[in-house]
């Protein structure tokens, strides 16, 4: 078996004092926190797609800068065999315990969806042989269907129904091939799922057909005996200029609205909260209030750029902040922190890709630690319970406890007059926060 990344070895742990770029300066996989080991708590994954599909390319430079130790490999599935065995060499020597993928990513796609199956099986083979002797696991699978043609209408919201139905039998079988390579969680982000203008489109049609699709996919996977857990992926635009799975509170209102809330939950990516106008941290606290935040694409925009920029996870602040509400939810369940981020197109080099996830996972520890001792410490827990002591007792606990009425709350207001504020201290605990990112070793 051929090494692909040469010169690089398992990443260690080196500790703050460290100046081996190659090193964890933060992450200690096995250092226990309440409980957990940092792995465990974190339960890393990295995207296919970005590091061993994408190749640097943007608008204005299509082919991309990328050189990869795969480049000189013709034939496709000889290649899809090398990306495979890349795959695991560069997880277990980054210590990341998950991978996931879209199915035209693993396999190429054919002349017939027959053929394209016959190869994900071969691939899928390759796979589970290699995951024979290596603790890498498959956290999600997905299936693309938006970059063919044939979803240039969508998919499951494409106003042909034959794309609708050539859409499901995509989904049928990347849901067939997650649960053979044992995936904790099958995800749907809405590839091109919405629409460019109103002026040709069926919306109620669409959104329609989209619950139905979804119920179909939830029936097959009980069917089959998937037992992951399912779950959408919010992004507000790009490709389409509406996505209709917009954010965390639109994807479950509509999940609701169509009975499916019982069989999905979220998975939040950063830079889409980002690009629907909330914070990262926004669109986590929607999806744990309602029980539904099950995984994390752990990444970052620019927000100077309009566009899903997907960088690697380096602000502290948000991933303290991103942590917290893990950590409030009581932890990933099957979920994880999935690296759907890619390097700069100017970071061609393969050792970039390490740098990356060294970086992200670095961030992520940090702001593991920092997290933990926030929650410990009550510290924003304390406040807000203060702030809203007034629902505890008297006219509060009588809204609270359906007891008052607008009737009874006039009589109250007639007889208590002007209501005394309390100050939101708004920076006192940003300067606590801080104390806690600077402090905490
Ligand atoms: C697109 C995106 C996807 C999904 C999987 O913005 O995030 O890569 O995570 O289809
Ligand atoms: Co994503």
């Amino acid at each position: 078996m051929s090494e692909f990344f040469k010169g690089v070895g398992k990443i260690p742990y080196e500790g703050p004092g460290s100046d081996n770029p190659l090193a964890f300066k933060y992450y200690n996989p096995d250092e226990v926190i309440g409980g957990k080991t940092m792995k465990e708590h974190l339960r890393f994954s990295v995207a296919y797609w970005h590091t061993f599909q994408a190749r640097g390319g943007d608008m204005f430079g299509m082919g991309g800068s990328a050189l990869r130790p795969w480049d000189d490999i013709q034939d496709p599935m000889d290649l899809a065999y090398a990306k495979v065995e890349a795959c695991f060499e560069f997880c277990e020597k980054l210590g990341v315990p998950f991978f996931c993928f879209h199915d035209r990513d693993i396999a190429p796609e054919a002349d017939t969806l027959r053929e394209t199956n016959k190869r994900l099986d071969l691939v899928v083979e390759r796979i589970k042989d290699r995951m024979k002797n290596s603790p890498v696991k498959l956290l999600w699978g997905t299936t693309n269907a938006f970059s063919h043609r044939r979803f240039t209408h969508g998919a499951a919201t494409s106003n042909h129904a034959e794309v609708f139905a050539y859409a499901a039998s995509q989904v049928k079988k990347a849901m067939e091939i997650t649960k053979e390579l044992g995936g904790q969680n099958y995800v749907f982000w809405g590839g091109r799922e919405g629409y460019e203008t109103l002026l040709n489109t069926d919306m109620k049609l669409e959104l329609d057909n989209m619950a139905r699709f979804l119920s179909m996919a939830a029936d097959y996977a009980k069917e089959i005996g998937f037992d992951g857990q399912l779950l959408i992926e919010p992004k507000p635009k790009e490709p389409t200029k509406h996505q209709y799975d917009f954010d965390a509170a639109t994807v479950i209102g509509f999940l609701k609205q169509n009975g499916l809330d019982a069989y999905f939950k979220l998975n939040i990516e950063a830079n889409h909260a980002t690009l629907a106008q909330h914070t990262f941290q926004h669109d986590l606290r929607v999806a744990r209030i309602n029980n539904m935040l099950g995984s994390i694409d752990a990444n970052q925009g620019d927000l100077l750029l309009g566009w899903d920029t997907d960088q690697f996870p380096t602000n502290i602040y948000e991933t303290t902040l991103a942590m917290y509400e893990v950590l409030k939810m009581g932890g990933f369940d099957k979920g994880g922190l999935n690296f759907d981020a890619k390097v700069r197109r100017a970071s061609f080099e393969p050792v970039d890709m390490f740098y990356g996830h060294i970086a992200g996972m670095d961030a992520f520890a940090k702001g593991l630690k920092v997290a933990y001792r926030l929650v410990e410490d009550g510290v924003f827990d304390k406040f807000i319970k203060e702030r809203y002591k007034s629902y505890e007792t008297g006219i509060g606990k009588d809204i609270v406890e359906g007891k008052a009425g607008f009737r009874e709350l006039e009589a109250y207001t007639l007889e208590h007059g002007e209501p005394q504020l309390s100050s939101g201290r708004q920076e006192v605990l940003e300067a606590i926060l801080n104390q806690y990112i600077l402090e905490t070793k």
